[in-house]
């Protein structure tokens, strides 16, 4: 922990007052910056400007608009649990048009929204939900008889920052899948320039939430990648830190939906797993709070790369990903050495290491792969050869 006695002195001003609105116990209140600081990729001790930022800042007005999507990504910003993330984010930002949760409807909404941009001119944020259609001069989706093309340019015009959240705002998403009948389209291209984006369908509500409270923190957005990702949340491929990763390296793959290797948390590569071509924190950050392996890989489902332009209903689910890393890792899983014939990865790490070429490890990675799954079937179909034997007896 960076600066305890900083935000220990914030907590004697401030914290029981947060406490009272969170309702939250102080501990976990700190822990909770702690957590968000650690998800920016802040050095240690920046936890204290967190805290302070949170408490202190003024909540900056935030305008949210639909379009074309599921709202899954207000659904997963909601449906968090303990430490209650809505309750935070409810109290981080001020939410003064959002359609699935404000309570006005029809023109009263329509007001709120004029009303919000009227206030916070050139202050609020903008954050947009869903693809905008152009086709047909953006017909296929209209909010109070306006066009979601007209909507996002004119709330866009005044907006201090704008966020497109979800793979559908970020990069067309679900909507925009081939033959993409009403033009779904990013809210960059729409808007003509780059925006920060959260793609993931849905994202993580952290990766929003610590974006925001960048903004508060610093006065500006996180770092972006070219996508517009904030490279604390975007910068590894999820199989870079995936916890089956170890089974990849040693060639122990799942090859069937509850198959022995399926049942024991092998590697999903060969059932389609995109986290090797698929720039997120998944396998880092559990989703809402739900305890350790709350994520698609973790549940047993590969990744479908849903927040990769690309990939992610693009790709059919088990076509085999794209490698784009095949560098070996710095620490290799023994690989069963009983099945195989060639060198393990150990041997063919060592071996890189000592030639200096890792190319060479990668190739010989690979085709250690191959020999190594082999051996598993035959131990499989050996396995279940005696299996019979003994039934037959
Ligand atoms: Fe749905 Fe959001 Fe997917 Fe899209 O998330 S979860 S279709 S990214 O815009 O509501
Ligand atoms: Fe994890 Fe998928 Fe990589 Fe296997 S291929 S290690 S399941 S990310
Ligand atoms: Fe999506 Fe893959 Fe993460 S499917 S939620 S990018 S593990």
């Amino acid at each position: 922990m960076g600066d305890m006695n900083e935000i220990f002195d914030l907590g004697r001003k401030t914290l029981g007052e947060v406490e009272r609105r969170l309702d939250m116990s102080r501990r976990d209140y700190l822990q909770f910056c702690a957590t968000l600081a650690v998800t920016m990729g802040l050095p240690s001790g920046a936890e204290a400007a967190v805290a302070k930022a949170i408490e202190s800042a003024p909540r900056p007005s935030v305008i949210w608009l639909h379009f074309q999507e599921c709202t899954g990504c207000t659904e997963s910003l909601l449906r968090a649990e303990h430490p209650t993330l809505e309750k935070l984010i409810l109290d981080v930002i001020s939410l003064d048009y959002h359609e699935t949760l404000m309570a006005a409807a029809g023109h009263q909404a329509e007001a709120a929204r004029k009303d919000a941009m009227k206030a916070h001119k050139g202050k609020y944020v903008l954050v947009v939900e869903g693809a905008i259609p152009v086709k047909d001069n953006g017909i296929y989706c209209k909010v109070g008889g306006h066009t979601a093309i007209d909507l996002l340019k004119e709330c866009a015009a005044d907006a201090a920052a704008v966020i497109a959240i979800g793979s559908c705002a970020s990069w067309g998403g679900m909507p925009s899948t081939g033959p993409n009948p009403t033009g779904a389209s990013s809210v960059a291209e729409v808007l003509g320039k780059p925006v920060v984006t959260i793609p993931g369908c849905p994202p993580n509500p952290y990766n929003f939430l610590a974006t925001v409270v960048h903004f508060l923190t610093f006065g500006k957005l996180p770092d972006v990648d070219k996508l517009g990702r904030p490279k604390f949340a975007y910068s590894r491929l999820i199989h870079e830190n995936c916890e089956r990763r170890a089974h990849f390296d040693a060639g122990r793959f799942a090859m069937e939906f509850g198959d022995a290797g399926h049942r024991q948390g092998y590697c999903l590569y060969k059932l389609g797993c995109k986290g090797p071509e698929t720039y997120n924190n998944c396998s880092t950050l559990g989703f809402g709070d739900a305890g350790e392996n709350n994520w698609p890989v973790g549940c047993g489902h590969p990744c479908i790369g849903c927040s990769e332009k690309g990939v992610g209903f693009i790709k059919p689910i088990h076509q085999v990903a794209k490698m784009l890393n095949v560098a070996p890792p710095l620490q290799y899983a023994r690989i069963v050495e009983e099945q195989g014939k060639a060198a393990s990865f150990a041997s063919a790490a060592a071996l890189a290491a000592l030639a200096g070429a890792a190319a060479g490890a990668a190739v010989m990675l690979t085709r250690n792969l191959g020999l190594s799954h082999a051996a598993q079937q035959a131990q499989d179909a050996k396995a279940e050869g005696q299996a019979q034997d003994k039934a037959r007896v």
